[in-house]
């Protein structure tokens, strides 16, 4: 039997990540919005490509939960993107009631679900979720680090005329402006950046230019598009994580997990590399830190937990 996706937010990148996930022919499809025509019409759109692309799932739209019962991934964007000149955190307020409502609407429906956060603020919306679903921790995981780390690739193969493929690195701790990437951990072609910095191959100013695009490769786009942000690299991120599971390929990706003494920190989301199989989170892998890269994830995560403080005051509950 096919496997069950369900996306709840069938706007952009869930529109997106429907069309990806019908032409990789990876599970079955129901597309959930409150706007059940923008579900349905979605879906039906893409499975009149399927005699073009020759996939064979099934895909359906709704507004109602029953439908997504017995979910085996659901990826959630439901909620309200940036527009520009907007943080992240300024869609605290309005996105945590959204996912209070999603937490309700899955809880019960699909309790075996691995479910990933897609919504902005990300590290502190997936927490929310976490807490008002009370789903197992490593089945609730946040998408972030793989879109940051493939922005950071992308941008490295642009300025150094390498292919994306011969360059490996990541970009840890909360998505916001204090994201950090891991230079100690950045190798191109297999040497490692810090190294061609003294080769003379990077100046350490234009390594520190494309970590600072990185930061704002969101609102770049966001200020490109004026309205609605970036949908298609997030939705590739989103597939990879979902496949990852399904089929237990034990990658090691970049992603907001929670973390319980890993890195120093207790009770909170941040990204951190971790092995995702048939288990969901099967390991948070500690990478060796400098100094310098140990104090930023610190500073990262200590943002993450002033927001999810934040978000505490909206609502007492969490
Ligand atoms: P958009 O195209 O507006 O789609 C959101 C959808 O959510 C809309 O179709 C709404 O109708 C729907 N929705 C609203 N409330 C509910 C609800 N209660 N239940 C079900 N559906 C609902 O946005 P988008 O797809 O461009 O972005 C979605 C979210 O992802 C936003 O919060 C973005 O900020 C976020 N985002 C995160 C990243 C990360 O890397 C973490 C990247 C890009 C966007």
């Amino acid at each position: 039997m096919k496997k069950k996706i369900t996306l709840i937010g069938a706007g952009q990148i869930g529109g997106t990540l429907a069309h990806l996930i019908a032409l990789k022919d990876l599970a079955d499809v129901v597309l959930f919005d409150v706007a059940a025509g923008i579900a349905k019409g979605k879906a039906l759109d893409i499975a009149q490509s399927s005699p073009v692309n020759g996939f064979n799932v099934n895909l359906s739209g709704t507004d109602d939960y029953e439908d997504t019962k017995n979910s085996d991934v659901i990826i959630i964007t439901a909620g309200v993107p940036r527009k520009p000149g907007m943080t992240r955190d300024d869609l605290l307020g309005i996105n945590l009631k959204i996912i209070k409502e999603v937490a309700e609407g899955i809880k019960n429906t699909s309790p075996n679900a691995f479910v990933i956060c897609i919504t902005n603020p990300l590290d502190v919306i997936v927490m929310a979720l976490q807490k008002y679903s009370s789903l197992p921790k490593n089945k609730v995981i946040g998408m972030a680090g793989i879109l940051d780390s493939s922005r950071f690739i992308y941008f490295l193969s642009q300025e150094l005329k390498v292919p994306v493929d011969k360059i490996k690195s990541f970009v840890l701790g909360g998505h916001g402006d204090s994201m950090v990437a891991m230079l100690g951990s950045t190798e191109v072609d297999g040497q490692k950046i810090t190294d061609l910095i003294k080769e003379g191959k990077i100046s350490k100013e234009r390594l520190d230019q494309i970590v600072d695009r990185t930061k704002k490769g969101g609102a770049e786009i966001v200020k490109y598009l004026e309205k609605g942000s970036a949908f298609y690299a997030p939705a590739a991120s989103g597939v990879e994580m979902a496949e990852c599971y399904l089929k237990d390929l034990k990658k090691q990706l970049p992603c907001a997990a929670h973390l319980d003494g890993e890195y120093g920190t207790k009770d909170i989301y941040a990204g951190v590399p971790v092995i995702i199989g048939s288990g969901g989170v099967e390991k948070i892998v500690e990478l060796q830190l400098s100094s310098d890269e140990k104090e930023n994830f610190k500073k990262s995560v200590d943002s993450v937990r002033d927001l999810f403080n934040a978000a505490k005051k909206i609502d007492t509950s969490l």
